[in-house]
């Protein structure tokens, strides 16, 4: 099956061939299958490990020590090993690895340890996502919250005994990661990794727009890939045929470098129109992600109020210098005297005034530097800057991070936690508001301030550990009851 199939592939920029210096690190040489992750992606991926002193060689040889692959199935990497071995006369025994060890190490600036975790959280994820495409909620979130403790393992797994009885784990992610520690794969994931229906819905819910719901019909209705869409006149809204049509950029890694791009031309435009509003980097890069799917963009200014239509002159602008080749705008839907609202539960979805984007953002390198430019898909969100500090807690993500959250605050502390406030429904409906409009200290000072998602099963087991201290807090806790427990919750994951 076709996976990317829409356009005619470019012919990408080869990897650098040759002869490879032994690196910053010797005793790492790495290989990237082409096969799914395709030959611009290798290519970027590859100047990227280079740019951080990895020795990365374009084909494989019996040096080779640690064999990269994105989106194969575990026998689909020991087929192509096999190949290249009998290709180049060559044995060798390297290391299979999946994308997220390469990831995590482009981040760390240095390889990772080889972990089973990361074998084993891959595994999960993809039981998480699959679950997601059958319309299985609580069985998705079993699988993201079982991989979410392995992430959050401080050391190595080398056995299921060592889980212990920690909470988070079920019985079938129990055997999943039995499976993984003892024979490297779990049947169930690679079968899950094989099936028609898996790639399909993976292939087509990557399409901007198009929802578990939307890429479920098309299935049953035999649509297979994406060239099935255009040659069947599948109707699409506007949202899908900009997601169509930009689909290899918007499935391209955006770098932590393109996002600053971003925002600097975000904020260059606001400055035209309203002179000190500021612009946060938000979502996975906010939490050290080195990459992610979309740049998420907070908007506010000092003064409560005056970012209020701000949004539609700086879209309109940038859409005028030809930076935009998608948008479309939400107004704000939030009323402060409703009191808690319906979707404060575990929804992260909040009623801000927002533009769900696709930037054209000129080529620094990477994917996209023959033509000149890469799509970009960009979330611009709007929040009064009283609302701020919620606003930027909820958009740092991750979603399972938010989700277990807002558990937090509604099952141990009854109240109602949403990106737009804290309610403790318990003495009052009117939210926490701040005291010193503008000043943007008490903003930071309450969000979790993390590299990394925390461990989510450590709530229901830790203490919230003390308030801070009048002296280490810029806030006054005497004029901000409901603020004590969100601190607490930000101390237990410290950066
Ligand atoms: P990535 O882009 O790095 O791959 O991941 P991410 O940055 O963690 O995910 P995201 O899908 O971009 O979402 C960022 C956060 O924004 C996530 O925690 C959910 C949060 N969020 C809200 N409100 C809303 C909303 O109304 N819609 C969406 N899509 N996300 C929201 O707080
Ligand atoms: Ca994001
Ligand atoms: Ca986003």
């Amino acid at each position: 099956m076709a996976l990317v199939p829409l356009k005619r592939r470019r012919r990408a920029p080869s990897p650098p061939a040759g002869p490879p210096g032994p690196g910053r690190f010797p005793a790492v040489v790495l290989c990237l299958v082409e096969k799914r992750m395709g030959a611009s992606r290798r290519a970027f991926l590859t100047q990227l490990a280079q740019a951080k002193g990895f020795r990365v060689d374009r084909a494989y040889s019996a040096a080779v020590t640690h064999v990269v692959s994105e989106q194969n199935s575990g026998d689909e990497v020991a087929q192509w090993l096999e190949q290249q071995r009998e290709e180049c006369g060559a044995g060798g025994d390297p290391a299979l690895l999946d994308i997220s060890w390469f990831t995590e190490s482009m981040g760390a600036g240095q390889p990772v340890e080889i972990e089973s975790r990361h074998r084993l959280r891959e595994a999960l994820e993809t039981l998480a996502e699959e679950a997601g495409f059958s319309g299985s909620e609580g069985r998705s979130l079993a699988f993201t919250r079982a991989a979410s403790v392995l992430k959050a393992l401080p050391g190595w797994l080398g056995t299921l005994e060592e889980l212990g009885p920690l909470p988070g784990i079920g019985e079938h992610s129990r055997r999943v990661i039995q499976d993984v520690l003892e024979d490297g794969v779990c049947a169930e994931v690679e079968r899950v990794k094989l099936s028609e229906r898996y790639q399909t819905m993976k292939l087509f819910t990557k399409i901007f727009g198009v929802g578990v719901r939307t890429a479920s019909r098309w299935y049953q209705e035999g649509l297979r890939t994406l060239l099935d869409l255009q040659e069947q006149n599948i109707k699409l809204t506007r949202q899908q045929q900009a997601g169509l049509r930009h689909y290899n950029d918007l499935n391209t890694p955006v770098e932590r470098g393109e996002a600053e791009s971003i925002r600097r031309v975000v904020q260059e435009a606001m400055q035209r129109f309203l002179p000190g509003a500021s612009v946060t980097l938000a979502g996975g890069f906010r939490r050290g992600k080195p990459c992610g799917h979309d740049v998420d963009l907070l908007l506010t200014h000092p003064e409560d109020g005056r970012e209020a239509g701000l949004l539609s002159h700086v879209v309109s602008w940038l859409d005028s210098q030809g930076l935009i080749l998608y948008q479309h705008s939400q107004e704000n839907s939030y009323g402060l005297r409703e009191g808690p609202e319906p979707l404060g539960g575990r929804d992260v979805m909040d009623r801000f005034e927002r533009c769900f984007s696709i930037f054209r953002l000129e080529a620094q390198g990477g994917p996209g530097a023959a033509r000149g430019w890469k799509a970009v898909r960009v979330d611009l969100v709007v929040a009064p800057v009283s609302q701020f500090p919620f606003a930027l807690l909820g958009w740092t993500g991750s979603r399972h991070f938010e989700r277990e959250l807002r558990r937090f605050a509604s099952h141990e502390r009854k109240m109602v936690l949403n990106s737009h406030a804290l309610y403790d429904t318990r003495t009052s409906f009117y939210p926490l508001r701040p005291k010193k409009k503008s000043s943007s200290t008490w903003a930071w000072s309450m969000c979790p301030l993390r590299r990394e998602t925390p461990e989510p099963w450590a709530w229901s087991t830790c203490p919230p550990q003390r308030p801070l201290t009048a002296q280490e807090s810029p806030l006054q806790p005497q004029k901000w009851p409901l603020l004590p427990p969100v601190l607490a919750a930000s101390r237990m994951f410290p950066e």
